[in-house]
């Protein structure tokens, strides 16, 4: 079980302990942090913040930028003031924005000049917004603070430390509200059992720090074991192969479509110091495991995890993998699989997932707390099968299942089945609302550049591999699929879509 002090500042935490002269963070640029230099930028972001800002404990801050040093600094300074951290996404829009500032009641921003104007746009009452990254001299980092240790504020293990927005794929954003321990937990667990992380490790990766899956690896789980990470504001696939070979990145954070998109570039690019390559957001296919390993020898480690949770909570160390699974609760965690009235489903049979660890959801000011916490477990809205050996299976979330003629069929299953197919770069299938048979299963899927767009080739190709109840009754290619700013699929849309 996991202690920790009743007293507890994790920024603190995180930045005490490697030597001064140690690489912290670097930047395709060249420039190149210590930690000696991290902890004199934080400490002199926190006098300014506490200061001239008026920041006091308790008080909850926007942040808002690209992957930088800097923004990383900014959301360790918030915290070692005993602040709340709202990290949000460059790419969300001035409602979106607004909505969140309501939600949290932000009354201070920090923002980098480069994503300040759709924030001055939302027109946010009483919201104060400080730049940083410019060369005004009103500009945070151009603001004169002593130059002197901060001392970190006496926060309890228990006081919230951050603000996480979960928008889902749909819906009224949600704010989850994590404690200072929390954020020592996910790397405790996680990190600590799954990854093992060292000190010399580079860690690099495509989730931005808006999202608790690049916080976590991309900041909190590099410094709690010491070690450095690549900040990349670009991290599309083109950019991480050759970040991760000109940088020697040994750990590598990113999602089902980037480690695929990836494959057929890697040619010409050295990434053999990659030794932990990390799969999160999305469920990932099999097909993608299996590629991913003949091309470059390495085992991806899938997980599932969650803003309302933090991070990962299911997933294997490299040993336990089992492709086409999740894994295993992470040491720490609790997994069953249930039914809507919270009994055990049988293993094998398809069912809610519920979990249960160091972290929990706590939605800020939601009633849908009620949705997620229930029979006092988080409920994730993700359908799973527990294998009889302890191992969880992902099917679907609980919403994309499809009931086509009395048949159960996993939208994932399906798109999974046209992902083997070598043309195929992206698929989403979804269920249509049909008279005759209550859903019928279709296909959207994007090929390769060049490839022939051929449904009935497809659907063939889906007919050799499957059940054929479970092949799509139409296939419909598009160039890009709907996602989310943080990557993942939105499946609604197309379902919305189809049924116009
Ligand atoms: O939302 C997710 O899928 C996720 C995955 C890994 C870590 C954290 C999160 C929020």
């Amino acid at each position: 079980e996991l202690r920790y002090p009743d007293r507890l500042n994790c920024a603190d935490e995180l930045l005490t302990g490697p030597p001064d002269d140690r690489p912290v963070f670097h930047t395709p640029s060249g420039d190149s942090w210590t930690y000696g230099t991290l902890r004199a930028r934080v400490d002199r972001l926190a006098h300014l913040l506490t200061g001239e800002l008026g920041v006091v404990p308790g008080h909850r801050v926007l942040l808002r930028g690209p992957t930088t040093p800097w923004l990383a600094a900014c959301w360790l300074a918030v915290l070692k003031a005993g602040a709340v951290a709202v990290t949000v996404l460059a790419q969300q829009r001035p409602h979106e924005l607004a909505t969140m500032c309501e939600i949290a009641e932000i009354g201070h921003a920090l923002c980098d000049i480069r994503a300040v104007d759709d924030l001055a746009k939302a027109e946010i009452p009483g919201l104060r917004i400080t730049t940083y990254g410019g060369d005004a001299p009103d500009d945070l980092l151009n603001r004169t603070a002593p130059d002197t240790p901060y001392p970190a504020a006496r926060t309890s293990a228990d006081d919230v430390a951050l603000i996480a927005f979960t928008s889902g794929t749909t819906g009224r954003p949600k704010g989850c509200m994590h404690f200072h321990r929390d954020v020592l937990a996910i790397a405790d667990t996680f990190a600590r059992h799954v990854l093992r992380p060292h000190a010399d490790d580079v860690f690099a990766g495509s989730p931005p720090l808006g999202f608790t899956f690049g916080l976590g690896g991309l900041v909190v789980f590099p410094m709690r074991a010491g070690a450095s990470a690549l900040l990349l504001e670009q991290a599309g696939p083109r950019q991480l192969l050759p970040a991760l070979a000109e940088h020697r990145v040994s750990v590598l954070f990113t999602a089902p479509t980037a480690y695929r998109a990836m494959l057929d570039e890697l040619d010409g690019y050295d990434i053999s110091a990659l030794r932990r390559c990390v799969s999160a957001g999305e469920n990932l296919p099999a097909a993608t495991w299996r590629a991913w390993q003949e091309r470059t020898g390495l085992r991806i480690i899938n997980g599932i995890g969650a803003t309302e949770l933090l991070h990962i909570f299911i997933s294997a160390a490299d040993e336990q993998i089992r492709p086409g699974t999740t894994g295993v609760p992470v040491p720490g965690w609790h997994a069953r699989v249930v039914d809507e009235e919270g009994r055990d489903r049988p293993d094998g049979e398809p069912g809610l997932l519920a979990v249960r660890g160091p972290v929990g959801c706590r939605y800020l000011a939601d009633p849908r707390q009620g949705e997620y916490v229930r029979f006092g477990w988080n409920i994730t809205g993700d359908t799973y099968v527990r294998e009889a050996d302890g191992y969880f299976r992902y099917v679907a979330r609980a919403d994309d299942m499809i009931i086509s003629a009395g048949y159960n069929i996993a939208g994932p299953e399906v798109e999974d089945a046209l992902l083997r197919h070598p043309d195929v770069v992206e698929a989403a299938v979804v269920g249509r609302s049909d008279e005759a048979r209550g859903q019928v299963v279709v296909a959207y899927a994007v090929v390769k550049e060049g490839a022939e767009r051929d449904a009935d080739a497809l659907r063939s190709f889906v007919k050799s591999e499957l059940a054929p109840y479970k092949c799509p009754r139409e296939i419909v290619f598009l160039d890009t699929l709907p996602r989310t700013a943080t990557g993942k699929l939105q499946r609604f849309r197309l379902r919305t879509e189809g049924d116009q």
